[in-house]
């Protein structure tokens, strides 16, 4: 008789930052764990979970992993969106932990095995002006980055997205009980982008993948202008050039620029880059493993993807917990059209709850041979960090208005 689900709970805990983690086990004593971090709405997913799927997991077959999605999307009748697409990827993931610790394979050999040696990542190099910019740029060359973002602190505008607070830990946008108030001024920060690049290119020439992220604060047409005006420095790609769920902004940008564009993090399906894809309106899809309904789900977008040349470029912020990590290193492994992986790394205390067998070396990250993903999941040391509320910041332009963040 096949195994089936015995138990499905919900841990929300704080080590470094706030994660929600599910966790199912099987009859046969298998244990699996997804990933459900939503930035700022945890406690929303973790509802979703608990209160309506986790029920709904118990006696079902744990191997039938594309059944049980199909039985969370189409028999939730509300489909896709963030909250719904996160909970369906935690359960999926967690399926395919299940599914290679049963196997005794890691799960990129369950998606078809490795298409290359290792997964291209990029680090965040940041700075409170251009020289700082510049030495972090160098820590990552130094610890053998081949491809670094690259954010500075646009003068006259408080709280630049991108920068951290420079206290030694990695970057974290969330804080507090409520958003925290940051500006924005355009004027500003398209002169400057180009100068920032320039000065990177100088010091460290054109041997180094460099990429910037926008986060979803330029019109199209100025975003035409930002592409064009960093053309010489040959960007990996701009990010988030504009609000991404406007698809079709995309067509005036690709109109007017060569610069590679890549879009998707706050994305949850295929249906949302739909018209991106088929348009070949950007060069790399970013939606990840733990926001666009977990692996099933996001290899076939990827497969949407490699028939119009666009490739991946997953989303891996420290938001996306380690689970969500090596989910998406074996997916990255495996798919023919992979094209570079985030990596931010986790805050301290995470390693006390969080263990993995993915590795970094020379640029590349591998998830390692462990059965399923990979990733150790400590529910009793999870428990010493209780949930703190933390929300993104917002942004406003120099007269107060609302904008993107
Ligand atoms: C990135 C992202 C993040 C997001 C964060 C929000 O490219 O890594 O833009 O920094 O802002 O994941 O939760
Ligand atoms: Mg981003």
């Amino acid at each position: 008789m096949s195994a089936r689900i015995t138990d499905a709970r919900v841990v929300v805990s704080s080590p470094g930052r706030n994660y929600v983690t599910l966790v199912v086990e099987t009859s046969d004593g298998v244990v699996g764990v997804g990933d459900a971090t939503l930035n700022g709405r945890e406690l929303a997913v973790a509802s979703y979970l608990r209160d309506h799927v986790c029920p709904l997991l118990l006696g079902r077959d744990p191997a039938r992993i594309e059944d049980t999605w199909q039985y969370l999307y189409k028999g939730a009748y509300w489909r896709r969106g963030p909250v719904t697409m996160t909970a369906v990827a935690a359960v999926d993931v967690a399926l395919w932990d299940v599914k290679g610790k049963v196997a005794g394979l890691p799960v990129y050999q369950l998606l078809g095995g490795a298409s290359r040696d290792g997964v291209l990542v990029y680090g965040h190099a940041d700075g409170r002006d251009v020289p700082e910019l510049l030495d972090r740029v160098e820590a990552h060359l130094e610890q053998g980055y081949r491809a670094v973002r690259i954010q500075a602190a646009v003068p006259g505008v408080v709280g630049t997205y991108g920068v951290s607070k420079h206290d030694g830990r990695i970057y974290e946008p969330a804080s507090g009980a409520r958003p925290e108030e940051t500006t924005w001024e355009t004027t500003s920060y398209l002169d400057f982008a180009p100068r920032v690049f320039e000065a990177v290119r100088d010091r460290f020439g054109f041997g180094v993948h460099l990429l910037h992220d926008v986060h979803h604060r330029l019109t199209p047409i100025e975003a035409a202008r930002l592409g064009k005006s960093l053309e010489p420095y040959r960007p990996f790609w701009i990010e988030d050039a504009t609000p991404a769920e406007d698809q079709t902004a995309f067509r005036t940008i690709r109109a007017h620029t060569t610069t590679p564009l890549a879009v998707g993090e706050v994305l949850n399906s295929v249906w949302d880059v739909q018209t991106l894809l088929t348009e070949r309106l950007v060069d790399y899809v970013r939606t990840s493993v733990s926001h666009t309904g977990g692996i099933s789900h996001l290899r076939k977008l990827y497969a949407l993807a490699e028939l119009y040349g666009v490739r991946s470029g997953a989303h891996g912020a420290g938001d996306l917990s380690p689970v969500a990590h090596a989910a998406a290193l074996h997916l990255d492994l495996a798919i023919p059209n992979f094209g570079i992986q985030e990596h931010m790394g986790h805050r301290d205390p995470a390693g006390e709850v969080f263990t993995s067998s993915y590795s970094f070396a020379d640029g590349y990250m591998h998830p390692g041979e462990a059965p399923g993903l990979g990733v150790g999941f400590d529910e009793r040391a999870a428990a010493r960090f209780p949930y703190e509320p933390r929300y993104l910041p917002v942004a406003r332009r120099l007269d107060g208005t609302l904008h993107d963040w």
